[in-house]
């Protein structure tokens, strides 16, 4: 779970993820340009501070650019109803801009946010999508292949994450910690691939990726693979050890089922896999997701799978549109997982104990040098 979501779990329906899900599928061109003047909307995020130069664009492809003249990190919000994120962008460092393009079809009332500190609901303000997009499935077939390839891949892993989190699952039932410690990281792997398509449904993923410090209304436990991973690794089982179990594997066949008719677009796809690197930068190269059992780094592989995963869907367009960055992509890809490498063990990898801050400073550089071709993918495939 990103600390976005976590910082805002409170807000209900909050989710790191891509972009909520449009109610169709628009794998059109976008049609209603950037912005009602035609380019992208500037935004300027201070600490007190968030000015949306426009309150108010056509639907269909709309480009923020974000530019922190705070002096803390920020991030950026398109929030539709019940805080349904169409599109947010994170980690925007003082002095920094960063472009968010969001696809968004329908007209109506959303809610742009700046979050200075990455904490809170952030500064709030009203904007208007005018009239709707264009939704032509078939223009292009490229694109819609695209989304229909990364939807098996996804259904391909949840037929993996529901038997692998049920053998968990099972292990803590029967007190079986050193078996349930096995399978936490195992398990974990098939769910961080896909937590952006997790995070799009808002209310699963704080439910099965929680930490124990997030902020929930009163009343909302902690629960999820962090509470049990706490239980095996530092309090042992508790007497509601059971129920937790239970609980996670509701919520994962509760994902598996609305997984199978969710419909994603190609800037979803290409948001979340950068919200995957966001998700490597700011919780596994911290340490800070699995904190009591340090098998941060299967997460980091993961999330790099992931976010591998939606780029290779889309790689037909992005050849089609810039083939300058499908080589780059690969080439950056390949780098860091020739450095996870040097960190397996077995099956798995070293604990994040054991890493030293020269080993995090290289993770840390070949995720950012990662990031920045990802980055320019929902461009590409938008243009
Ligand atoms: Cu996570």
């Amino acid at each position: 779970m990103s600390r976005t979501s976590r910082a805002a779990v409170r807000v209900t329906t909050v989710i790191g993820a891509a972009a909520a899900l449009a109610a169709c599928t628009s794998t059109a061109p976008p049609s209603g340009g950037d912005a009602a003047g035609g380019g992208p909307i500037a935004v300027t995020a201070a600490d007190a501070s968030c000015d949306v130069a426009a309150a108010e664009a056509p639907a269909g492809k709309i480009t923020f650019s974000v530019r922190n003249t705070g002096s803390k990190i920020t991030e950026f919000y398109l929030y539709g109803t019940g805080d349904r994120i169409m599109g947010e962008v994170e980690n925007i460092g003082p002095g920094l801009t960063r472009d968010l393009i969001v696809e968004v079809p329908d007209g109506g009332s959303y809610t742009t946010a700046c979050k200075p500190g990455m904490v809170g609901d952030g500064i709030r303000a009203p904007f208007t999508v005018t009239g709707s997009a264009t939704r032509s499935v078939d223009e292009n077939t490229r694109l819609a292949e695209a989304t229909t390839g990364y939807h098996r891949w996804v259904t391909s892993q949840i037929e993996a994450l529901v038997p692998k989190t049920q053998e968990f699952v099972d292990a803590v039932k029967a007190g079986d910690v050193e078996t349930a410690k096995a399978l936490f990281p195992v398990a974990r792997t098939y769910w961080e691939r896909i937590e952006p398509v997790a995070e799009s449904f808002g209310d699963i993923d704080p439910k099965i990726d929680g930490r124990e410090d997030d902020e929930r209304d009163a009343g909302v436990q902690f629960t999820g693979y962090h509470r049990l991973e706490k239980d095996l690794w530092v309090d042992g089982l508790q007497a509601d050890s059971p129920a937790m179990a239970d609980q996670l594997m509701a919520d994962i066949r509760d994902l598996q089922s609305r997984t199978a008719t969710v419909e994603l677009t190609p800037v979803q796809l290409a948001n979340g896999a950068k919200e995957l690197l966001d998700e490597v930068a700011t919780g596994k190269i911290t340490g800070e997701e699995d904190r009591y059992s340090h098998t941060d780094l299967w997460d980091f592989k993961a999330n790099v799978e992931g976010s591998q995963g939606a780029v290779a869907s889309l790689r037909p367009v992005i050849d089609e549109k810039d083939p300058t960055l499908g080589p780059v992509l690969d080439e950056r890809f390949a780098a860091v997982d020739a450095l996870l490498e040097e960190y397996r063990v077995g099956d798995g990898y070293r604990l994040y104990t054991e890493l030293t801050d020269e080993d995090k400073r290289r993770m840390a550089e070949a995720v950012d040098a990662l990031g920045e071709p990802v980055s320019q993918v929902a461009g590409v495939v938008t243009s």
